[in-house]
């Protein structure tokens, strides 16, 4: 916040006392356009994505009742686009299992020894991989001595549209993390900080039952919120939102028209 004291010295942002803190051009949310009424000369940004914290991280951005799209912002640089993988729903999950055929889902097994109850495949340049060793992106899968299954086209265009949508053109992901949960399958809350350019996103697909994502702050310890994430549903992070602790529920039975008992997501990362 810029005080009376320090005003002039700070340069004043038009946009502040102007317009919508959505519609703010440092919001990782804001549309590449200008709002109604603001010249394209004076909406820039002021400081480059990964370095702009708009808003709390704790104020979730209300729902804007004027737009109709399916775009609901969730926080600051996390953006869910409900049912966005639909119309290739099954396209998606034929490749899947074209990826599992090649470099087959494994319980990896955590720096402390225990066993992941998500199975988990990549495909791409790199592939996350956990160990005694400890945690980091491998350009081999270690279980066959082979390079990962490259990144399909149509995951890596629903990444990219996906970003496209949510104010991040131009991602690249060079990664595709896959998990499978059955009933009773969790993920504790950790941070995803193997990546080595963290003003990329990540983009998350879900496809499959339902989850129920646990979305925490920035400390472990912060109680997390909990974000229903259905089939078809697509969440892109980034932002202040990058760093967040996050974890899933443990999966509830039920039964899928496309998958049955299990969940799929697909977490796009670019890693260097
Ligand atoms: C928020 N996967 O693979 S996807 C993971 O549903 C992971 O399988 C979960 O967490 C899943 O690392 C959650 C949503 C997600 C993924 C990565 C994030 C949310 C994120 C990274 C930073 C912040
Ligand atoms: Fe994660």
């Amino acid at each position: 916040m810029i005080t009376e004291a320090h005003s002039e010295s700070v340069p004043v942002c038009p946009f502040t006392t102007l317009v919508d803190a959505r519609w703010h051009p440092d919001s990782v949310n804001a549309p590449h356009a200008p709002p109604p009424g603001i010249p394209a000369s004076r909406y820039h940004r002021h400081a480059p994505p990964h370095l702009i914290m708009t808003f709390d991280l704790f104020d979730a951005l209300p729902a804007d009742p004027d737009t109709p799209s399916a775009t609901e912002p969730l926080g600051p640089g996390a953006v869910v686009l409900r049912g966005f993988a639909r119309d290739v729903d099954s396209s998606l999950l034929a490749t899947v299992d074209q990826v599992g055929a090649q470099a087959p889902f494994r319980h990896l097994i955590t720096p402390g020894g225990l066993r992941m109850s998500v199975a988990m495949t990549n495909c791409g340049e790199a592939g996350w991989v956990s160990d005694r060793a400890g945690y980091r992106y491998d350009p081999v899968d270690p279980d066959s001595g082979v390079p990962w299954p490259p990144m399909p086209e149509v995951f890596r265009a629903l990444a990219e549209r996906a970003a496209a949508s949510a104010g991040y053109p131009g991602f690249a992901p060079d990664a595709c993390l896959i998990n499978r949960y059955l009933p009773g399958t969790r993920l504790s809350l950790h941070q995803d900080r193997d990546e080595l350019d963290l003003r990329a996103p990540i983009v998350s697909v879900s496809l499959g039952l339902p989850a129920t994502f646990l979305w925490g702050g920035l400390r472990r310890a912060d109680k997390p919120a909990r974000i229903r994430l259905a089939h078809g549903d697509v969440v892109v992070w980034g932002g202040p939102s990058r760093l967040v602790f996050h974890g899933i529920a443990p999966l509830a039975d039920d039964d899928h028209a496309l998958t049955g008992r299990t969940r799929i997501n697909l977490t796009f990362r670019k890693t260097r």
